[in-house]
């Protein structure tokens, strides 16, 4: 029973659900009885969290009420449309179809001199969404009144991707070890793996991807009898909270795994293979999601061994999937990462369009292209990817990173919404003006069969789950985003700020300009005007000004004594600009049009080369990065202000933080300054110490 699930469920920070005590809901009769109408899980867990919530939030455990007489009053109704017949005048049949299987409709009724609360959806999911966000709307103490609220979310598929290894590690993890895997095994305690469903629920994710897609050999072993039952296991906790469990898949597991002697897609024994797999996989979780692949990329295999094309590879596990509704996720992340540094006419960045747009049209309807927002690699700055947008026959998806890897492995303060936004209301000019990147993913351009946003969480088992505390906000940030991505950021960094420090405007007006400001203050000392990838190999944490720059990962800034950045211009660079509808490619191919902040990621320029905010390109480095550490001392400024205010674990863990990320912002500023220096031999115009 729903009323008897005790939440939260393990000991750790509940983030944005920490519903504290809040007077003035003290005294709501509606909020001291919830009627229910429907039943199954997904209500069972809305109920649960609607009890919990307001228990927590008045003091009062509300009582559960079956069969009220429809004229009661003060009261929530938790209603299945089809359970409870709403009046005509509320909700013609219009606009309930309109809430389609996600959406949901909150509402208040005057009733009987008291009120009434609805939440009313068509499906389990919806209303698991809509006690959410009444819940939210409590918490943030939003008027009541008049309350009457549709909503539904934008994107199909809204995902997180784990790269948790089973040995407990993360790859490009910042946050404590996995929350589902130890030691080569599923962890024996899945508290943490229950609230982690809460919490992804009431930000909208609707599909999880547990482990790496880097698939190594024990995760390899997943989609077998040995580890299938604790696999079904998490299924049924993410079940409960209307999430899809997908796995990433080797591609090569007939062989690993099935003993043949090919992975070759266009080889019978291969398919027949993946099929009988298809049918065990179901057997265990009938509603599975599907696979995530990464294939033919950073050394794993895929169809390339075989001279097949990835519309060869896709294909032949669609169709196994397809009899019992899965997907497959197939990532577009192919690249040369064998490259010759000394041969400049190769560009990674046009790596992703090379490989895919060909193939456009040749995809089953259940594979979904799975895209980064940027054609080298979640860069603090870099280009949109071409290929979003470019392919109508075929269903895309795009790819985000809220893990920290290159923006301050959760270190230093980066809040990513703005950089999010910015992608989402890109402009492809695919289909002429208008064609943004939220609408292309969201299904609203092309008639895409499936499609949305994932990302690669920053979670882990640190108390926090996201190592800093206020790296939260990017979790709830992107989910909300996901759910629907003309939110503000404004709305959604005030929204994170009050659900998960509560109502003190001092803790609002100090946070607020910390994330905002946060991106741009990261960008300022590290990477310049978009040219990324000043960071050590491998661990990806820097400053390493040279540090890929005679490698073989293709992620070179061409750097010398005249100047500096990639010539990617179809004149007389790589040409990668001409991916881009021809809007965009005139825009970046000229130095005149192509905006300050990524003209090194399009264009090799001399230091002396004056940008449009009038500065010379060296002098721009020497004061961004002079800025970008005042940045860090305002930010540690404000938080300083919040002593007191926040409780002290939080406020000594952003504290502490913000320390180490001052001392190592000095340390970019002082590398690149004195780098470019040594480069360039042009001095400071405002004769700061550059050594
Ligand atoms: C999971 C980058 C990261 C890798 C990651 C890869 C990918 O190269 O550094 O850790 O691998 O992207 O997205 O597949």
């Amino acid at each position: 029973m729903a009323q008897e699930a005790r939440l939260p469920y393990s000991s750790a920070d509940q983030g944005w659900l920490s519903y504290t005590n809040n007077e003035s809901l003290a005294g709501m009769k509606e909020l001291t009885q919830i009627a229910v109408y429907g039943n199954s899980d997904v209500i069972d867990s809305a109920l649960a969290e609607l009890t919990h919530g307001i228990r927590e939030m008045t003091g009062t455990l509300p009582a559960i009420v079956s069969d009220p007489d429809r004229q009661a009053s003060n009261l929530i109704r938790l209603a299945l449309l089809e359970e409870i017949g709403v009046p005509e005048e509320w909700m013609d049949a219009a606009r309930i179809k309109d809430l389609g299987e996600e959406g949901y409709a909150i509402r208040r009724h005057p009733e009987n001199g008291g009120g009434s609360l609805y939440v009313m959806a068509n499906t389990d999911r919806g209303l698991l969404y809509g006690t959410f966000h009444l819940l939210r709307i409590l918490r943030t103490g939003q008027e009541l009144d008049r309350l009457d609220v549709t909503d539904r979310p934008r994107n199909p598929l809204r995902m997180m991707n784990h790269w948790d290894n089973m040995d407990g590690s993360i790859e490009r993890g910042y946050a404590g070890r996995s929350i589902f895997f130890q030691d080569n095994r599923f962890v024996e305690d899945d508290a943490r793996i229950r609230d982690y469903a809460r919490l992804m629920a009431s930000i909208g994710i609707n599909g999880i991807a547990i482990n790496n897609v880097n698939v190594h050999r024990t995760e390899t072993q997943l989609i077998t009898r040995q580890f299938l039952p604790d696999v079904a296991n998490v299924a049924g906790i993410f079940r409960r909270y209307g999430i899809r469990l997908f796995l990433s898949v080797n591609y090569a597991s007939p062989m690993e795994l099935g003993g043949l002697d090919t992975a070759d897609p266009l080889d019978s024994r291969v398919g027949d293979w993946w099929k009988e797999k298809a049918k065990e996989i179901y057997e265990y979780i009938p509603d599975f999601g599907g696979f995530v692949v990464k294939a033919d990329s950073e050394h794993r295999p895929g169809p390339f061994t075989y001279d097949r094309t990835h519309a060869d590879g896709s294909n032949m596990l669609a169709e196994a999937l397809e009899p019992f509704g899965g997907l497959v996720i197939w990532r577009c992340f192919v690249y040369n990462c064998l490259q010759n540094w000394r041969d400049r006419s190769t560009d990674r960045a046009r790596a992703a369009y090379d490989h895919f747009k060909p193939l456009d049209g040749q995809f089953k309807p259940n594979v979904i292209l799975q895209i980064k927002n940027g054609p080298m690699d979640f860069q603090v700055r870099e280009a949109v990817s071409p290929l979003l947008g470019a392919m109508p026959g075929t269903n895309q998806m795009l790819e985000f990173q809220i893990t920290q890897e290159y923006t301050g492995q959760q270190k230093h303060l980066c809040y990513l919404v703005p950089q999010w936004k910015e992608i989402l209301d890109f402009d492809t000019f695919a289909q002429g003006q208008g064609t943004e990147v939220k609408k292309v993913v969201s299904g609203g351009i092309y008639p895409y069969r499936a499609c949305g946003i994932a990302a690669v969480i920053n979670v882990g088992d640190d108390h926090n789950w996201t190592g800093h505390t206020l790296a939260q906000a990017n979790l709830y940030g992107y989910g909300r985003l996901a759910w629907n991505p003309d939110l503000t950021e404004e709305d959604i960094t005030g929204e994170w700020i009050r659900l998960t420090f509560g109502g003190d405007s001092l803790v609002s007006a100090e946070i607020e300009p910390m994330l905002a400001d946060s991106w741009h203050v990261y960008e300022s000392y590290t990477s310049p005007l978009g040219v990324g990838w000043m960071v050590n190999p491998g661990h990806h944490y820097g400053p390493n000004v040279d540090g890929y720059e005679y490698s073989v990962w293709g992620t070179y800034h061409f750097a010398d004594c005249h100047g500096i950045g990639v010539n990617r211009t179809v004149k007389d660079g790589t040409g990668f600009v001409s991916q881009y509808f021809p809007e965009n490619a005139q825009r970046y191919e000229s130095l005149e049009s192509c905006p300050d902040e990524l003209l090194l990621f399009f264009h090799h320029v001399p230091y002396s080369h004056v940008l449009h905010s009038g500065k010379t390109v060296i002098q721009h480095i020497y004061d961004t990065h002079f800025d970008g550490v005042e940045g860090v001392e305002q930010l540690i400024g404000r938080w300083s202000k919040l002593e007191g205010h926040i409780d002290e674990w939080r406020y000594r863990n952003v504290w502490e933080r913000l320390h180490i990320q001052l001392d190592h912002a000095k340390e970019w500023r002082d590398v690149i300054n004195t780098y470019f220096y040594r480069k360039s031999g042009i001095p400071d115009a405002a004769g700061r110490t550059i050594y």
